[in-house]
């Protein structure tokens, strides 16, 4: 079927559910009630003793709406606040039986559901989804053995080595105290004199200051299990394992200038692409991969595994890519599904178990407890979005908000005058066994030696980054320390940089007014991990990819539903633009609907920009900024004749624009054509660089974006 025909149908589809809806509100059929089932007969008004009298206190349909309405908000989430949520399923590729005993992982066939929440992490609830930070990606498998929660995040390591630390990480980060300021970022002065006086937090640093903290959409992200947990098979054998979930999309970030635009252009803009993605069919994919480490290969790892604050690089325990996880339905409530669920390190199923990363084991303790604030009481398994697939019997009884009603007479263990119900169950029968570690040591207060070096990984992500990352993330820096009033705070964290990177130092310090390191004190460790670089992680896919249409008065509108066909058909989605919505007259006289204005969108929010001409297009403003802004953004352009005219009128230069009659001209991801050319060959090279996303070489010709 061909796009124009599978818009007649959408069309048609949304017409028919009108009708339904008009018809719906004429005959009546559920009747509003209030709580108790009493049919309610004039919700606008409240009872009152005459027209223009008092209340009467005795309206017990107000006060029951009143009072719920007065106890609507929750706490909100003290981390993670801001986040969205999908439905999905996970299944294995093949048994993993000679691993795990985990049940989800032995059968390709079982379709395990998911609840998946992603995150940012300082901002408030209504905070904006772009700005620079860690991203959560928590994972919640319903398996039929019980949840298993992968609570983790788009960056495999984390700012402290030690749970105890975590309520002081956490207030640096979020505003100041003294007045709210600023909002979900981290450039300001507490979260950088912490960070400042944190050596450990060094590498996680460099993540949060590299594009993976800017993630263009959820579905390109990678996530990660951070800790290094056990699995444990059927023998009880037991190996260290990390968790990653890799995106079958490609990993892709914004650019720091653009999420700054976006947060004020489309604050929901990730938000809005998983929901829509997935309304469109676009589902989000993940592989689930391990990397495993035998408990006598411990060398093969240059750091200790326990440590939260080190990776082990891919090159040297390779991810093997164990399942496939889709996300394919969108929550039914937000508030029900994504605000209520509420995930925990500590739910894992019989086959997997914890190691003693001391982050990990002071999470195992935190996650439960906030949830008797944030939902009130100790029955928030209850909720449905919290309840396993798996029967639950046992003897907690009671406690605010209890759902089950628990029937018999039996609340203890043992009993006889239950059968001895519900009984525990053997290792064999799918019960839950901790790994029986041998244990010894002195009670302490203390950090073990091998925890000791916080700047090699740092040096290592460094060395691993492309020119254009390390140019980024000079450039956030700059920004984010720009921002931080106190002279000694800065200096302090271009010490921290000199240990990591001589030039990296130099290149900082210049842009924030501090006098550049004459020394190089980095361990000059060289290493590099090429698994790093998201340059390395790209598709040839253009699914999902977004595209503006420019078109004016007189566009070619037969070549705008070509690039439509054609673009939809491989997963991407395209806006015709113009200086206002309604109707347009095509070159042929034909009348065309432009959906989005100038006023209401911006490049910002598109991969690419294709522009269909109409005579007045090289006198607009609004066009002429449209196509600069993504010129800078490094974007793919296309042009075909008239169209041609608004780039020769924008700030675009060097640039040679192909002519009448010149064939199809493509240079730095800019691709013109004349009129009358070979269509295909032009879409073919548009594609491509729509593939491609960025040219980067754009920004080395930008004198200033390159840091002095
Ligand atoms: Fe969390 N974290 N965390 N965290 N975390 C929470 O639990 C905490 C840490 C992560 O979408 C809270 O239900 C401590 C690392 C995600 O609902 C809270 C420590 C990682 C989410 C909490 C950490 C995470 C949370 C707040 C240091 C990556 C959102 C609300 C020991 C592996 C889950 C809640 C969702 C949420 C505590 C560190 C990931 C307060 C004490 C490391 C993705 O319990």
């Amino acid at each position: 079927m061909d796009n124009k025909n599978k818009r007649d149908i959408e069309d048609k589809n949304a017409n028919e559910k009108i009708d339904q809806l008009s018809k719906a509100f004429n005959e009546p059929g559920e009747f509003l009630t209030n709580n108790q089932g009493v049919r309610v007969s004039d919700n606008q008004n409240t009872l009152k003793a005459g027209e223009r009298g008092p209340s009467l206190l005795e309206d017990q349909f107000f006060r029951e709406k009143i009072t719920h309405f007065d106890h609507e908000r929750i706490p909100e989430r003290v981390v993670h606040a801001r986040g969205s949520a999908a439905h999905g399923y996970f299944q294995v590729y093949e048994s993993l039986a000679d691993y795990t005993k985990a049940k989800f992982l032995q059968d390709p066939s079982v379709k395990t559901p998911v609840f998946v929440r992603f995150s940012t992490v300082l901002g408030f609830r209504g905070s904006a989804d772009t700005v620079r930070d860690v991203r959560g990606f928590a994972t919640r498998f319903y398996t039929e053995e019980g949840n298993f929660d992968l609570v983790g995040n788009n960056i495999p390591v984390f700012f402290i080595q030690d749970a105890i630390k975590f309520p002081d990480i956490i207030h640096a980060g979020k505003p100041q105290p003294l007045h709210e300021m600023p909002q979900a970022s981290t450039a300001h002065d507490n979260f950088w004199d912490f960070i400042s006086l944190t050596p450990e937090s060094m590498h996680m640093i460099m993540w949060v200051l590299s594009d993976r903290a800017l993630p263009r959409s959820y579905s390109t992200m990678e996530g990660f299990g951070i800790h290094t947990f056990r699995f444990i098979n059927e023998e009880g054998k037991s190996r260290f394992v990390k968790f990653h979930w890799k995106p079958i999309n490609g990993i892709y970030s914004l650019l720091f200038e653009e999420t700054q635009i976006i947060a004020g252009k489309d604050p929901d803009f990730n938000r809005r692409d998983l929901w829509e993605s997935i309304e469109m069919g676009n589902y989000p994919e993940f592989e689930l991969g391990v990397q495993v480490l035998e408990e006598d290969e411990l060398e093969k790892v240059e750091f200790d595994i326990l440590d939260p604050t080190k990776i082990w690089p891919e090159e040297d325990i390779p991810v093997r890519k164990i399942g496939k996880m889709t996300l394919n339905r969108n929550p039914d409530n937000f508030f029900a599904e994504t605000e209520q669920v509420a995930f925990h390190p500590g739910n894992i199923v019989s086959g997997i178990d914890f190691t003693n990363d001391p982050l990990l084991q002071g999470r195992l303790f935190s996650y439960i407890d906030t949830q008797l604030t944030r939902l009130g009481g100790p029955n928030f398994h209850e909720i449905p979005i919290n309840r396993p697939i798996a029967p639950v019997h046992n003897n907690q009884r009671d406690g605010f908000m209890r759902q089950t009603i628990n029937k018999g007479n039996v609340n203890y263990e043992p009993n006889s005058l239950g059968k001895g119900c519900p009984m525990q169950a053997l290792w064999s029968q799918g019960g839950f066994a901790s790994f029986p570690q041998k244990m010894s040591g002195e009670k302490v207060r203390k950090r073990p030696e091998s925890f000791g070096d916080h700047y090699s990984q740092a040096s290592l992500f460094w060395n691993s980054m492309s020119d254009a990352e390390k140019r980024h993330m000079i450039k956030g820096f700059h920004f984010e320390l720009g921002k931080v009033q106190y002279m000694h705070i800065r200096e302090k964290m271009v010490e921290h940089l000199n240990r990591i990177n001589h030039a990296l130092a130099i290149a900082v310090a210049e842009g924030i007014g501090v006098e550049p390191p004459t020394e190089d004190r980095s361990n000059r460790y060289n290493k590099s991990s090429p698994a790093l670089s998201m340059d390395n992680h790209k598709t040839d896919s253009i699914k999902g990819r977004k595209v503006a249409v420019l078109a004016a008065n007189g566009a070619d509108y037969a070549t705008i539903e070509k690039l439509i066909d054609l673009l939809e058909d491989e997963g991407a989605t395209v806006k015709v633009i113009a200086n206002r919505i309604g109707m347009l007259k095509a070159e042929d006289g034909q009348d065309f609907e432009i959906e989005q204005s100038y006023a209401i969108t911006s490049s910002v929010l598109f991969d690419a920009v294709f522009v269909a001409g109409g005579k007045e297009i090289a006198n607009q403003g609004d066009a002429i900024h449209f196509v600069n802004e993504a010129y800078r953004h490094c974007k793919p352009i296309g042009a075909i004749g008239e169209g041609v005219k608004l780039l020769q009128a924008s700030s675009i230069k060097a640039i040679k624009f192909a002519g009448q009659g010149e064939g199809v001209s493509s240079e730095l991801g800019i691709i013109t054509a004349g009129k009358g050319i070979d269509i295909q060959s032009f879409f073919d090279q548009f594609k491509e660089a729509l593939a491609k996303l960025r040219f980067w070489e754009r920004e080395e010709k930008d004198q200033s974006q390159i840091p002095a």
